[in-house]
């Protein structure tokens, strides 16, 4: 299984360069096919820098990130990609057409692989109304759609690269609460053998995780989930509360 896409942070603290203090202490979970990931925690604790390490945006300054077992500091990013899809916090569009942005992991995609990823990521629609369709331009930085579709492209843009490990910074925060659900279903589907990390400011998108991360000021509080969670932790009871 050289491939399974297995994730494991080892006792991992993270500093970013020049700073003094880190933003993550000591942090250790695993992750495997199959299974889904979620990490929640109030704004500044620490969860997208966690998901920053795994593509090697930064390395940690202590531990190690494994993917299937490997060191990733001993794999170079373009065979972290193919492996890893990051849909990032702030998800980026430039310009050029809908088909552009979604090919732009994996020039090679068919038209039927890019509809596909749009109908998983509940994109079809708003593409399929636009005159052009998938030629329909996009404005530099996404101006021209959106908070929630250009999430969805973006989701989409991650489903067509197929790969082994999604992360996801807070993907389905511009959505409804109806349409984020419709995504996490048609997603639980597709992503089913995949191994899936959802850092998530709604409860309601997590509850079903394999195990929840309760992050506070870098350093993962509690683990569980949601009901274990529920009746253990009271840093998570504030964030069902809030
Ligand atoms: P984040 O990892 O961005 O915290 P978060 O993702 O949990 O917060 P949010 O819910 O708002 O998305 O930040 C943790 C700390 O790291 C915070 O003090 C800001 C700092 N930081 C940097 O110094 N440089 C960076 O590039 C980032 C992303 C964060
Ligand atoms: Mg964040």
């Amino acid at each position: 299984a050289a491939l399974a896409g297995v994730v494991e942070y080892r006792n991992v603290t993270f500093a970013y360069p020049g700073a003094e203090s880190p933003v993550l202490s000591n942090i250790s979970f695993t992750a495997r096919p199959g299974q889904t990931v979620a990490i929640i925690g109030s704004t500044g604790a620490g969860k997208t820098s966690l998901l920053s390490l795994l593509p090697r945006l930064y390395d940690p300054v202590e531990g190690e990130v494994l993917l299937d077992g490997v060191p990733v500091s001993r794999l170079d990013r373009a065979e972290i990609t193919k492996r890893v899809a990051l849909v990032p916090q702030r998800p980026y569009l430039f310009s050029g057409t809908i088909e552009h942005n979604l090919r732009f992991g994996k020039s090679e995609a068919t038209d039927r692989e890019l509809w596909d990823a749009l109908r998983v990521a509940q994109g079809e629609s708003f593409v399929r109304d636009k005159k052009n369709g998938l030629d329909a331009r996009i404005a530099q930085g996404g101006t021209n759609v959106s908070g929630g579709q250009r999430q969805r492209l973006c989701i989409a843009r991650a489903l067509v690269t197929k790969p082994r490990v999604y992360l996801f910074d807070d993907s389905f925060s511009a959505l409804d609460v109806a349409t984020d659900a419709r995504l996490r279903a048609a997603l639980k589907q597709t992503t089913a053998d995949a191994t899936v990390i959802i850092v998530a400011q709604r409860v309601s998108t997590i509850t079903e995780a394999d195990q929840i991360l309760v992050l506070d000021n870098g350093r993962i509080v509690d683990r569980g989930t949601h009901e274990e969670l529920l009746e253990t932790s009271p840093t998570y009871q504030e964030i069902v509360e809030s």
